[in-house]
């Protein structure tokens, strides 16, 4: 009975829980711990940037004064307006193409060109023949513009054709055909040599020339001559109405025709005086680039083959 006594009241001491010293006061205890705050800080009205422009406060920070020095000399460069030591000429953002002619349309890249050379005077070159032009480029619907110099005189002229000869049987026959051109620009030494027909080419001042032109079954056009050799100038032609005309070409010196769009301005731009390359070297009569002030450059300085020797003459 004894045992039995002993596991019970151990059996009790285990089960019996010992009482926190006072249960309810743990939330007293916490509030006890926590320290004083301080009051609210009183943070007044937000501040709102309206922006107001804010004056430019001089934080008063001396920088001090850098001596840099006498300049220092930079390498001369070509394209900076200097003449520099292996360079021929240096105009600076004048410096670029030296050639003689170039022919360029809007939005299309500028091509060089030169002019055709024959022996004959243009009169005889366009060979107006039953009220139509024979120079050998003649094609239904298409325009040419040719330059040409005549190899013994050196005489420049621009000459324009359209159409083809019905008289010579080659079929199809230029269709009816109406064409109204306007050059502008072109120098005041220059006069039409040839109108085809009669009275349809003309001068009519201030440097501008006009064609009005109908035919049917053969060649309008005409030749605008001569143009100077020693002065720049930049003649614009533009086709300001036409039926049964469809294309257009550029006629030189180079080989093949150019190509062009038939209803934009042909601007064909000659170039002479002190020209300076992209690569500060000046233009060479022998370099067998056509530049400004050549007449022809066949790629030496010989005379008798062509070109003479100082670029002048076709001889
Ligand atoms: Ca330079
Ligand atoms: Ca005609
Ligand atoms: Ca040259
Ligand atoms: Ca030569």
């Amino acid at each position: 009975m004894r045992a039995i006594r002993l596991s019970l009241v151990l059996l009790v001491g285990c089960g019996a829980r010992t009482p926190l010293a006072d249960e309810d006061a743990s939330v007293t205890l916490v509030d006890a711990a926590r320290p004083d705050r301080p009051a609210p800080v009183d943070l007044g009205a937000p501040i709102i940037d309206v922006g107001v422009d804010r004056p430019v406060v001089d934080v008063g920070v001396d920088r001090p004064a850098v001596d840099l020095g006498a300049p220092v000399d930079r390498p001369s460069f070509c394209g900076d307006g200097v003449l520099g030591g292996g360079e021929e000429c240096d105009f600076g953002a004048d410096n670029g193409p030296t050639d003689a002619f170039t022919l360029s349309q809007p939005g299309r890249p500028t091509v060089v060109v030169r002019p055709l050379v024959g022996p004959l005077g243009v009169v005889a070159f366009y060979r107006y023949e039953s009220a139509s032009a024979h120079t050998g480029f003649e094609d239904v619907s298409l325009a040419n513009h040719i330059l040409y110099v005549e190899r013994s005189t050196g005489t420049l002229s621009l000459v324009y054709v359209a159409g083809r000869d019905g008289d010579l049987g080659l079929m199809p026959e230029q269709p009816d055909a109406t064409l109204h051109v306007n050059w502008s620009g072109v120098p005041g030494a220059a006069s039409v040599a040839v109108s085809d027909d009669p009275g349809e080419l003309q001068s009519i001042g201030g440097g501008r020339f006009e064609g009005r032109w109908s035919f049917q079954g053969n060649t309008d056009g005409g030749a605008i001559s001569a143009l100077p050799w020693d002065q720049p100038w930049r003649i614009t032609a533009q086709t300001l109405r036409t039926d049964g005309v469809t294309r257009a070409r550029f006629v030189g010196g180079n080989g093949t025709p150019v190509s062009l769009v038939f209803r934009d301005d042909v601007v064909l731009t000659h170039r002479v005086g002190d020209l300076c390359r992209e690569d500060c070297r000046r233009p060479r009569c022998g370099d067998g680039q056509l530049d400004g002030g050549e007449r022809c450059d066949d790629g030496n300085i010989a005379g008798g083959d062509g070109c003479s020797s100082d670029c002048q003459r076709f001889n």
